[in-house]
């Protein structure tokens, strides 16, 4: 699971779908907004490198990585080939971490078990803000360009099954 080997930023361009017909969701929370904004910068960005057309990307922002649950769930209706849900939870003094991170993984779990419209997980979980960096456009490479590659992946998959 380390992401210290690996840059998440990596893969081979051609194995990805040309994506130029899909449409996707893109939700983004609010929270350590500086790492999410370079997280959808990642993901805005990848899926554009791959065919998608601007227009046929929909951005919606939540307060807070608990909040992207539901719009997620909200997204899944808009006719979307797939959702991208993007935070950034930073461990604290307190176990709110731990409830705010089994929320959303859980959540977002659901989503997939439940609807029809593939969800990606984008949320960092990170012990440190440092952390966060390295892995939103930093040493480790970004989160986002990994979520729309999956993202795009899943469209397809979606498509083909
Ligand atoms: C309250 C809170 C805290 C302490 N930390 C974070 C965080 O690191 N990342 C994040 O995305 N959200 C955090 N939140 C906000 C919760 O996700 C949520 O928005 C509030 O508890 C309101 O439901």
């Amino acid at each position: 699971m380390a992401t210290e080997n690996k840059n998440l930023s990596d893969y081979d361009k051609t194995t990805i779908p040309n994506a130029n017909k899909f449409r996707f969701g893109i939700v983004v929370s609010e929270w350590n907004h500086d790492i999410t904004e370079n997280l959808f910068k990642g993901a805005y960005n990848t899926l554009l490198e791959h065919g998608v057309l601007a227009g046929n990307i929909v951005r919606w922002n939540v307060p807070g990585s608990f909040e992207l649950i539901y719009g997620c769930k909200k997204m899944q209706e808009q006719m979307v080939n797939a959702v991208i849900a993007v935070g950034s939870v930073i461990k604290g003094e307190t176990k709110h971490f731990d409830f705010i991170c089994d929320s959303v993984a859980h959540g977002i779990k659901d989503l997939n078990v439940t609807g029809e419209t593939p969800v990606v997980f984008c949320v960092l979980t990170d012990n440190t803000k440092q952390q966060a960096i390295d892995r939103s456009g930093g040493k480790h490479g970004n989160k986002g360009t990994e979520a729309a590659i999956a993202a795009i992946k899943m469209a397809e998959l979606r498509k083909n099954s």
